[in-house]
């Protein structure tokens, strides 16, 4: 049976502004995944080259800098056995357009420019990425009431 990983989520700043915190974060919850670690902030310029670094040097690196900057994002850890994968399922494919009614992005984004929330699609960046935001002592343990029935 698989372990319990960590991924990294971030409703970016469009997420926020249209009032979609309540509902994305619902969704992530309902599914049985845990939230470990939330943070609500505006993203430096420094720290949004830092978690979009290897995106450097291409056509849309500016934009997307500018986009994440320009208004409170909320970044978070999240918990679960195969939470990388689960959490990628849930948001769907990148261009917002593109991504199945049902997912996040399918039903709140029409762009790939404006696609309402990031995930790490590893568990190697979500390390890389969750350390550019949190502190390993700002990430809590505790257990869902509901994890017996969530899991085998
Ligand atoms: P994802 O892992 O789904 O967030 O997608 P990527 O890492 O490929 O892209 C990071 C962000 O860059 C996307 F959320 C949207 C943006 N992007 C563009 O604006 N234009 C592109 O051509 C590709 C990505």
């Amino acid at each position: 049976m698989s372990e319990f990983v960590r991924t990294f989520v971030m409703l970016k700043p469009d997420a926020v502004a249209r009032g979609l915190i309540g509902e994305i974060i619902t969704r992530i919850e309902r599914k049985g995944l845990k939230i470990v670690a939330m943070k609500f902030l505006q993203v430096s310029k420094e720290l949004a080259e830092t978690q979009y670094a290897v995106h450097k040097g291409k056509s849309f690196f500016e934009p997307l800098i500018e986009y994440i900057t320009s208004g409170p994002s909320l970044p978070m850890v999240v918990e679960g056995k195969n939470a990388v994968q689960a959490v990628r399922t849930l948001i769907g494919k990148t261009n917002s357009l593109e991504a199945n009614p049902g997912t996040i992005r399918g039903d709140f984004g029409m762009t790939l420019e404006r696609n309402v929330i990031h995930a790490a699609d590893s568990v190697e960046n979500a390390k890389i990425e969750m350390a550019v935001y949190f502190k390993e002592e700002e990430i809590v343990k505790y257990k869902r009431i509901d994890e017996q029935w969530l899991y085998e």
